[in-house]
């Protein structure tokens, strides 16, 4: 189940999907600019959820050479996300994201104005689903998908794609924060070697995560987004 925190400061969950093999989290590679703190958001949503996610960089024609987006990319490879970049635009990456989604139920999630419509009509013809310009004042989208819909994969491969509609904003509930480490790939490697077995991965003395991130195995940028989200996690858990 893919469900994040109800909007605003509001208790409990909604649930954006059910019964779905894997989560494609997608992000613009510019307009709007990819956001890091909130791809880590949905990666640990689905990580918590057991889901694999891979992420997806849309509008990649767009920045044309080398970019920002390049090292964006690299860390998440090295967390060992599958990585992929398409432009509907541009038709580019369309048919390797075809053999991802055959045979399976994927779930598109990402901010709004990503183009998450855009590539489930580029992938299906005959599909139309409603799409639209980012608005100009604030370039964060305008939300045109409203619910979710289940779109039955048109071959002989079979799978489902549920498009949805972007978020603002991810919070997260019901995640234990002593959980949150473990929704981060890269750090599994590291979290028996803490000198205290209760490490917070903080500021303790002989801490694995962050001898790994002093030594660059691990990205200082998602530490960061860990100890940010850690912080939220254990605030939320006093409501729950
Ligand atoms: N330049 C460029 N624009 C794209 C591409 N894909 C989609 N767009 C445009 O981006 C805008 C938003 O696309 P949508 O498919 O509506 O985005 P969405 O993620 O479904 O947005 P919500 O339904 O609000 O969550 C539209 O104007 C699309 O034409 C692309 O590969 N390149
Ligand atoms: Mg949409
Ligand atoms: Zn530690």
């Amino acid at each position: 189940m893919l469900a994040r925190r109800a909007p605003g400061k509001a208790r409990g969950e909604r649930i954006v999907a059910a019964n779905v093999d894997q989560v494609l989290v997608v992000f613009a590679a510019a307009k709007p600019e990819p956001h890091v703190r909130m791809l880590d958001r949905f990666l640990v949503i689905a990580e918590g959820n057991d889901i694999p996610a891979r992420i997806i960089f849309n509008k990649a024609e767009l920045v044309g050479g080398p970019s920002g987006v390049d090292a964006i990319a690299r860390d998440y490879e090295r967390a060992g996300y599958d990585v992929h970049r398409t432009s509907v635009k541009a038709k580019i990456g369309l048919d390797e994201l075809r053999g991802v989604l055959a045979g399976k139920t994927s779930a598109l999630t990402g901010p709004s104005g990503v183009g998450k419509s855009s590539l489930c009509n580029a992938l299906f013809p005959g599909l139309d689903l409603r799409t639209a310009e980012i608005s100009e004042s604030v370039n964060k989208g305008r939300h045109t998908t409203v619910g979710a819909l289940l779109v039955p994969i048109p071959d002989a491969l079979g799978g489902f794609v549920v498009d949805t509609p972007g978020l603002r904003e991810v919070g997260m509930w019901g995640l234990p924060s002593v959980d949150l480490a473990h929704c981060f790939p890269e750090f599994r490697p590291f979290l028996g070697n803490c000198k205290f077995q209760d490490c917070s991965h903080g500021h303790e003395p002989n801490c694995a995560v962050r001898s790994a991130v002093e030594s660059g195995q691990v990205s200082r940028e998602r530490y960061e987004s860990f100890l940010k989200l850690r912080e939220e996690l254990s605030d939320a858990e006093r409501q729950w």
